[in-house]
Protein backbone atom coordinates (compact mmCIF):
# COMPACT_ATOMS: atom_id res chain seq x y z
CA UNK A 1 0.00 0.00 0.00
CA UNK A 2 1.02 3.65 -0.96
CA UNK A 3 0.88 5.90 1.26
CA UNK A 4 1.47 9.76 1.25
CA UNK A 5 0.82 12.38 3.85
CA UNK A 6 -0.46 15.63 3.08
CA UNK A 7 1.34 17.95 5.51
CA UNK A 8 1.62 21.11 6.95
CA UNK A 9 4.33 21.20 9.12
CA UNK A 10 3.13 22.04 12.16
CA UNK A 11 -0.33 20.83 12.84
CA UNK A 12 -1.06 18.75 15.48
CA UNK A 13 -4.36 17.02 13.78
CA UNK A 14 -1.47 15.65 11.40
CA UNK A 15 0.89 14.60 13.90
CA UNK A 16 -1.76 12.13 15.46
CA UNK A 17 -1.33 10.37 12.05
CA UNK A 18 2.47 10.77 12.39
CA UNK A 19 2.35 9.19 15.76
CA UNK A 20 -0.22 5.85 14.30
CA UNK A 21 1.93 5.42 11.22
CA UNK A 22 5.40 5.37 13.49
CA UNK A 23 3.99 3.74 16.05
CA UNK A 24 2.71 0.75 13.57
CA UNK A 25 5.73 0.83 12.32
CA UNK A 26 4.02 1.91 8.53
CA UNK A 27 6.32 3.70 5.86
CA UNK A 28 4.83 6.59 4.29
CA UNK A 29 5.75 9.69 2.16
CA UNK A 30 5.02 13.25 3.43
CA UNK A 31 3.74 16.36 1.22
CA UNK A 32 4.48 19.94 3.52
CA UNK A 33 2.11 22.32 1.86
CA UNK A 34 1.59 26.04 3.04
CA UNK A 35 -1.16 26.92 4.57
CA UNK A 36 -1.22 30.64 3.51
CA UNK A 37 0.00 29.51 -0.48
CA UNK A 38 -1.93 26.44 -1.02
CA UNK A 39 -1.29 24.26 -4.27
CA UNK A 40 -4.33 24.34 -6.58
CA UNK A 41 -4.31 20.24 -6.14
CA UNK A 42 -5.27 20.73 -2.34
CA UNK A 43 -8.25 22.55 -3.12
CA UNK A 44 -9.30 19.65 -5.20
CA UNK A 45 -8.67 16.49 -3.12
CA UNK A 46 -9.36 18.44 0.23
CA UNK A 47 -12.80 18.83 0.71
CA UNK A 48 -12.51 20.79 4.06
CA UNK A 49 -9.72 22.55 2.74
CA UNK A 50 -7.56 20.84 5.81
CA UNK A 51 -4.64 18.79 6.49
CA UNK A 52 -4.25 15.83 7.05
CA UNK A 53 -4.82 14.59 4.03
CA UNK A 54 -4.22 10.81 3.48
CA UNK A 55 -3.62 9.45 0.08
CA UNK A 56 -3.38 5.40 0.36
CA UNK A 57 -2.80 4.22 -3.59
CA UNK A 58 -4.63 7.62 -5.31
CA UNK A 59 -7.04 7.31 -3.27
CA UNK A 60 -8.28 10.59 -0.41
CA UNK A 61 -8.91 10.49 3.15
CA UNK A 62 -9.42 13.46 5.41
CA UNK A 63 -9.94 13.70 8.78
CA UNK A 64 -7.62 12.90 11.35
CA UNK A 65 -9.52 10.78 13.24
CA UNK A 66 -10.93 9.32 10.65
CA UNK A 67 -7.21 8.48 9.18
CA UNK A 68 -6.09 7.29 12.40
CA UNK A 69 -8.90 4.63 12.30
CA UNK A 70 -8.44 3.25 9.13
CA UNK A 71 -4.19 3.03 9.84
CA UNK A 72 -5.37 0.99 13.20
CA UNK A 73 -7.77 -1.20 11.20
CA UNK A 74 -5.24 -1.60 8.10
CA UNK A 75 -1.84 -2.07 10.33
CA UNK A 76 -0.80 -3.93 13.31
CA UNK A 77 -1.72 -4.27 16.57
CA UNK A 78 -5.39 -2.05 17.15
CA UNK A 79 -5.33 1.12 19.04
CA UNK A 80 -9.10 0.97 19.76
CA UNK A 81 -10.92 -1.42 22.03
CA UNK A 82 -12.01 -4.76 21.04
CA UNK A 83 -15.66 -3.81 22.80
CA UNK A 84 -17.78 -1.74 21.12
CA UNK A 85 -18.91 0.53 24.29
CA UNK A 86 -15.44 1.19 25.09
CA UNK A 87 -14.22 1.71 21.17
CA UNK A 88 -17.28 4.41 21.34
CA UNK A 89 -16.36 6.18 24.17
CA UNK A 90 -12.33 6.44 23.29
CA UNK A 91 -13.94 7.96 20.08
CA UNK A 92 -15.76 10.61 22.01
CA UNK A 93 -12.49 11.23 24.15
CA UNK A 94 -10.82 11.38 20.63
CA UNK A 95 -13.07 14.40 19.61
CA UNK A 96 -12.83 15.86 22.78
CA UNK A 97 -9.20 16.10 22.05
CA UNK A 98 -9.78 18.36 19.36
CA UNK A 99 -12.13 20.88 21.34
CA UNK A 100 -9.07 20.98 23.69
CA UNK A 101 -6.65 21.70 20.80
CA UNK A 102 -9.17 24.47 19.39
CA UNK A 103 -9.26 26.25 23.21
CA UNK A 104 -5.98 25.87 23.54
CA UNK A 105 -5.31 27.78 19.72
CA UNK A 106 -7.90 29.99 20.30
CA UNK A 107 -6.25 31.23 23.96
CA UNK A 108 -3.06 31.74 22.31
CA UNK A 109 -3.98 33.08 18.86
CA UNK A 110 -6.88 35.65 19.65
CA UNK A 111 -6.02 39.14 18.99
CA UNK A 112 -7.31 40.44 21.98
CA UNK A 113 -6.94 39.73 25.88
CA UNK A 114 -10.59 39.24 26.25
CA UNK A 115 -10.88 36.40 23.44
CA UNK A 116 -7.82 34.72 24.64
CA UNK A 117 -9.25 34.27 28.30
CA UNK A 118 -12.15 33.25 27.40
CA UNK A 119 -10.95 30.42 25.41
CA UNK A 120 -8.32 29.59 27.98
CA UNK A 121 -11.16 29.35 30.50
CA UNK A 122 -12.94 26.82 28.02
CA UNK A 123 -9.95 24.84 27.81
CA UNK A 124 -9.62 24.98 32.20
CA UNK A 125 -13.29 23.45 31.97
CA UNK A 126 -12.69 21.21 29.40
CA UNK A 127 -9.52 19.69 31.74
CA UNK A 128 -11.75 19.02 34.67
CA UNK A 129 -13.87 16.74 32.91
CA UNK A 130 -10.91 15.19 31.63
CA UNK A 131 -9.17 14.96 35.06
CA UNK A 132 -12.89 13.66 36.86
CA UNK A 133 -12.53 11.22 33.64
CA UNK A 134 -9.18 10.05 34.35
CA UNK A 135 -9.33 10.08 38.04
CA UNK A 136 -11.97 7.25 37.83
CA UNK A 137 -10.07 5.21 35.27
CA UNK A 138 -6.55 6.10 35.70
CA UNK A 139 -3.63 6.26 32.96
CA UNK A 140 -1.64 3.01 33.37
CA UNK A 141 0.64 4.37 31.67
CA UNK A 142 -1.95 5.36 28.39
CA UNK A 143 -5.65 6.25 28.64
CA UNK A 144 -6.54 2.98 27.78
CA UNK A 145 -4.08 0.72 29.23
CA UNK A 146 -0.57 -0.39 28.83
CA UNK A 147 -0.10 0.20 25.42
CA UNK A 148 -0.67 3.21 23.05
CA UNK A 149 -4.12 4.09 21.67
CA UNK A 150 -5.60 6.41 19.35
CA UNK A 151 -6.84 8.46 22.40
CA UNK A 152 -3.08 8.58 22.96
CA UNK A 153 -2.25 9.58 19.42
CA UNK A 154 -5.24 12.45 19.33
CA UNK A 155 -3.87 14.22 22.91
CA UNK A 156 -0.52 13.96 22.70
CA UNK A 157 0.05 17.01 20.43
CA UNK A 158 -1.92 18.93 22.33
CA UNK A 159 0.40 18.19 25.53
CA UNK A 160 3.48 18.90 23.60
CA UNK A 161 2.17 22.15 22.53
CA UNK A 162 1.05 23.42 25.88
CA UNK A 163 4.36 22.36 27.37
CA UNK A 164 5.89 24.17 25.00
CA UNK A 165 4.41 27.22 25.90
CA UNK A 166 6.61 30.06 28.11
CA UNK A 167 4.37 30.70 30.64
CA UNK A 168 1.61 28.02 31.21
CA UNK A 169 -1.83 28.85 30.01
CA UNK A 170 -3.51 26.31 32.40
CA UNK A 171 -2.82 25.20 36.02
CA UNK A 172 -1.51 21.41 35.96
CA UNK A 173 -1.88 21.09 39.54
CA UNK A 174 -5.90 21.55 39.13
CA UNK A 175 -5.80 18.09 37.22
CA UNK A 176 -2.90 15.88 38.73
CA UNK A 177 -3.92 12.66 36.85
CA UNK A 178 -3.98 14.46 33.45
CA UNK A 179 -0.72 15.93 34.15
CA UNK A 180 0.61 12.61 34.98
CA UNK A 181 -0.89 11.10 32.16
CA UNK A 182 0.53 13.84 29.83
CA UNK A 183 3.96 13.70 31.50
CA UNK A 184 4.75 10.60 30.50
CA UNK A 185 3.16 10.74 27.09
CA UNK A 186 5.36 13.52 26.19
CA UNK A 187 8.24 11.01 26.96
CA UNK A 188 7.30 8.40 24.68
CA UNK A 189 9.97 8.22 21.78
CA UNK A 190 6.79 7.94 18.99
CA UNK A 191 5.65 10.70 20.53
CA UNK A 192 8.51 12.70 20.74
CA UNK A 193 9.76 11.85 17.47
CA UNK A 194 6.32 12.89 15.97
CA UNK A 195 7.50 16.42 16.60
CA UNK A 196 8.87 18.13 13.58
CA UNK A 197 11.99 18.94 12.92
CA UNK A 198 12.86 22.73 14.22
CA UNK A 199 9.66 22.82 16.39
CA UNK A 200 11.10 24.61 19.29
CA UNK A 201 11.68 27.67 16.79
CA UNK A 202 8.86 27.40 14.48
CA UNK A 203 6.48 27.51 17.23
CA UNK A 204 6.78 30.17 18.47
CA UNK A 205 7.53 31.75 15.60
CA UNK A 206 4.00 30.64 14.03
CA UNK A 207 2.46 32.41 17.24
CA UNK A 208 4.50 35.64 16.90
CA UNK A 209 3.43 35.78 13.13
CA UNK A 210 -0.29 35.24 14.18
CA UNK A 211 0.66 38.08 16.76
CA UNK A 212 -2.37 37.34 19.30
CA UNK A 213 -2.71 38.83 22.66
CA UNK A 214 -0.81 36.12 24.19
CA UNK A 215 2.12 35.96 22.14
CA UNK A 216 2.74 40.21 22.42
CA UNK A 217 2.48 39.16 26.39
CA UNK A 218 4.88 36.31 26.71
CA UNK A 219 6.61 36.44 23.07
CA UNK A 220 7.87 39.42 22.52
CA UNK A 221 10.29 39.25 19.07
N1 LIG B 1 -11.09 18.14 12.14
C1 LIG B 1 -9.85 18.20 11.39
C2 LIG B 1 -9.09 19.45 11.80
C3 LIG B 1 -7.83 19.64 10.95
C4 LIG B 1 -7.36 21.09 10.99
O1 LIG B 1 -7.99 21.98 11.56
N2 LIG B 1 -6.21 21.32 10.32
C5 LIG B 1 -5.72 22.66 10.20
C6 LIG B 1 -4.20 22.75 10.30
S1 LIG B 1 -3.65 22.28 11.90
C7 LIG B 1 -6.04 23.17 8.81
O2 LIG B 1 -5.83 22.48 7.83
N3 LIG B 1 -6.53 24.41 8.72
C8 LIG B 1 -6.76 25.03 7.46
C9 LIG B 1 -7.99 25.85 7.50
O3 LIG B 1 -8.77 25.75 8.46
O4 LIG B 1 -8.18 26.60 6.54
C10 LIG B 1 -9.04 16.93 11.60
O5 LIG B 1 -9.15 16.35 12.69
O6 LIG B 1 -8.33 16.50 10.68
Amino acid sequence: MQLELISFKLCPFVQRSVITLNHKGVPFDTTFIRLDDLPDWFDEISPLGKVPVLKVDGAVLFESAVINEFLDESFGERMLSDDALERAQQRAWIEFGSACLFAMFGAITAPEEAGSTAKRQELTKLFGHLERQMAKVPPAPFFSGATLSLVDAAFAPLFQRLFALPESILDWDTVPTVKRWAERLVEEPVVRDSLPEGFDELFPMMLRKQNGWYARQHLPE
